[in-house]
């Protein structure tokens, strides 16, 4: 820790547990109205809200601190076209062929099918990638430490933003996804993780009738 550059923690300004507590649960309860969306809206979003949110993304912890994802936010009505015709290539396969029975049986509970409209309806698409290297200034490949970890926690925030924001968010996984590096021109070390849709829902929007599991199902105490 020798010759350590510093800076003093910005301050962490709660008073009491009461206060605290009363802080979580109103998270908590914010982030329980979130659910995944299927159905959008076509009305827009202004692009610094999308920017806000991203930059809350780029707050995340990450391996080493070398931050390694990447964010390309689309609004642009000819890309999201490309970017829908490809993803619905690779869903069809999927669900006529390259699925096990046992993934669409997981599945059917959601509804989801080969269709994607809202890639093309959604205000925005968010394609985010990790980076398998990095690159050095004398154009060297630098290692990346838990990029996928890192960029994970990435997400998680980014979702939390954009619902804090008041906006409805679709993880999408069409797979593979390299496509996303053609239309997007992203780089070869750049692997593409998620594509996030965003936008309003539309107003007759429903959603699918499941729970969160409760509290005892996903934590316990020891003390
Ligand atoms: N990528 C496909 C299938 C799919 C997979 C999982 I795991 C989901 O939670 C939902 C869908 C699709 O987007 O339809």
């Amino acid at each position: 820790m020798k010759n350590l550059k510093t800076v003093p923690l910005p301050q962490y300004n709660t008073t009491d547990d009461g206060e605290r507590l009363a802080r979580a649960r109103m998270f908590t309860d914010e982030m329980g109205t979130r659910r995944t969306v299927r159905d959008f809206s076509s009305k827009t979003i202004s692009r610094d809200v999308i920017a806000a949110c991203i930059n809350t993304a780029g707050t995340s912890p990450s391996g080493a601190n070398q931050q390694p994802w990447h964010f390309v936010a689309v609004s642009n009505s000819a890309v999201k076209k490309r970017i829908r015709e490809a993803a619905e290539l690779e869903e069809r396969e999927f669900y006529q062929h390259r699925a096990p029975g046992e993934w669409l049986e997981a599945l059917a509970q959601l509804g989801t099918d080969e269709n994607k409209p809202f890639l093309e309806i959604a205000p925005w698409l968010i394609a985010v990638f990790y980076e398998r290297t990095g690159v050095e200034i004398d154009g060297h490949k630098a290692k990346r430490y838990y990029p996928h970890e890192s960029t994970g926690i990435a997400v998680g925030l980014l979702i939390a933003a954009l619902h804090r924001a008041g906006l409805a968010t679709l993880t999408h996984t069409p797979s593979p996804m390299a496509f996303l590096n053609q239309i997007l021109d992203r780089p070869k070390n750049e692997v593409p993780y998620l594509l996030l849709v965003v936008g309003h829902p539309a107003d007759d929007c429903r959603v699918p009738d499941i729970e969160r599991k409760p509290f005892q199902e996903i934590a316990n105490f020891i003390e």
